[in-house]
C-alpha cells in the first residue's frame, strides 16, 4: 500500500503556453528557435536519462560523485531541522545521497511535468517511509511559493544537473532572485553547474557517439508531427552542437540538409538548405563567475566542491 503524496497543483492558468502556441512563436523568430522545455515530452525524457548514462556525458556521473563525497559535510552546514526543496524532480539518485545524509522530516518536490513528478516522489514516498514527501505542479522558471502545510522552516532548495545552463545569464540571474523570494533569510540552495572547461570535452559530451543526444534533439521534431498538425520531416534535419566560447554556451541546432518548406499547423516555413533551427543552449561558468551571478542575487557562497579534473562544480548558498 503506497504512502499518500501531499499534492499542490501551483500551475498558472493563461501563463502556460500550449505546444502549439511556443512552436509557431519560435519556427516565426529569426533565426528560428525553440526553448529546450519542448525536449521533454515522455520519450524526450526517457532519451535525457539515457543521455546521463553516455561515456562522453560527464555531467551526471560527476555530479553524483562529488555529492556522494560532500553529503555529510551538506548536511552539517544545513543542520538537522533542514527540509529538502528539489526544483525538477527527476528520476535521480542524486537526492537520495541527500536524503540519506540529511535525514529530513520533509521533502518537496516541484516539476513541471505532473506524471514525472507523480511517479518520482511516489518512489521516494515508498522507499523512505519516515519522510513526509510533498509535490508541487509549478513551473520554476516564474515566481511560485511554498506551498501550504509545507513544513520547511528551514528549507534547502536542490538544483542539480547544471539545468540553471539553460537559462542565459540574465534569466539565470532572474531565477535566482525568484528564488531569494521563495526563500526565507539564511536559507540554502545547492545548486549543480557545469564549468568550463577544454572544447573538445564539451563537444564530445553533446555529440555522443551512440547519437543519443541527436535522437533527443530529433525527437524535438517527431514530437511536433506527434501532437500536432505538420509535415515536418524529421530525416531532413541534422543535429548540431558545438561551444560558442564567446558566450561561454554549448549551442545546440537542428540543421536543413535541404531547402524546404515545412507546415504546422496551417502556417508554412520555409527553410533554406543549411538553416538551423536552434533548440538548445546549455551556458558554462567559472567559479567566480557563478559566484558573482549569485552575489547579485543576493546568495553568498558558503561552499564549493568540485571533482579532481574540475569538470562540474556544486555550490551551496545561502540567501541573504
Ligand atoms: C538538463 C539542461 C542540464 O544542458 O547538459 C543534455 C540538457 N541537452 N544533452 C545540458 C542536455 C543535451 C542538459 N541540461
Amino acid at each position: 500500500m503506497p504512502l499518500s503524496i501531499r499534492f499542490h497543483d501551483q500551475r498558472s492558468q493563461n501563463a502556460e503556453h500550449s505546444l502549439r502556441e511556443t512552436v509557431l512563436a519560435g519556427f516565426a523568430e529569426r533565426p528560428k528557435a525553440t526553448p529546450p522545455k519542448l525536449f521533454y515530452d515522455r520519450r524526450g525524457s526517457e532519451l535525457f536519462e539515457q543521455i546521463c548514462r553516455q561515456p562522453e556525458y560527464y555531467p551526471t556521473r560527476t555530479e553524483e560523485l562529488i555529492l556522494a563525497r560532500a553529503a555529510r559535510d551538506i548536511a552539517g552546514i544545513a543542520g538537522r531541522d533542514a527540509s529538502l526543496v528539489e526544483l525538477g524532480s527527476g528520476a535521480s539518485r542524486k537526492v537520495r545521497l541527500l536524503l540519506e545524509a540529511m535525514h529530513p522530516a520533509s521533502y518537496l518536490g516541484i516539476d513541471i511535468s505532473e506524471d514525472f513528478l507523480c511517479a518520482s516522489t511516489q518512489r521516494l514516498a515508498d522507499d523512505y517511509p519516515w519522510l513526509e514527501v510533498h509535490a508541487a505542479c509549478a513551473d520554476f522558471s516564474r515566481p511560485m511559493s511554498l506551498p501550504d502545510g509545507f513544513a520547511g522552516e528551514h528549507p534547502l532548495a536542490f538544483f542539480p544537473g547544471s539545468s540553471i545552463g539553460n537559462f542565459d545569464p540574465r534569466e539565470a540571474q532572474a531565477f535566482l532572485a525568484n528564488l531569494h523570494e521563495l526563500l526565507p533569510a539564511k536559507g540554502g540552495l545547492l545548486i549543480g553547474v557545469d564549468l568550463v572547461k577544454d572544447r573538445s570535452v564539451l563537444e564530445a559530451a553533446y555529440n555522443d557517439r551512440a547519437g543519443v543526444t541527436a535522437a533527443f534533439n530529433l525527437n524535438l521534431l517527431e514530437r511536433i508531427r506527434r501532437e500536432l498538425d505538420s509535415d515536418i520531416e524529421p530525416d531532413s534535419f541534422v543535429h548540431r552542437a558545438f561551444f560558442n566560447q564567446a558566450d561561454s554556451r554549448i549551442e545546440m541546432h537542428l540543421v536543413s540538409s535541404r531547402a524546404q518548406d515545412v507546415t504546422i499547423e496551417s502556417e508554412r516555413f520555409h527553410f533554406a538548405a543549411g538553416e538551423s533551427l536552434h533548440t538548445e543552449n546549455s551556458y558554462k561558468y567559472s567559479a567566480e563567475d557563478f559566484h558573482a551571478l549569485a552575489d547579485g542575487a543576493g546568495f553568498r557562497a558558503l561552499a564549493m566542491w568540485t571533482d579532481p579534473l574540475a569538470l562540474f562544480s556544486v555550490h551551496y548558498l545561502q540567501r541573504e
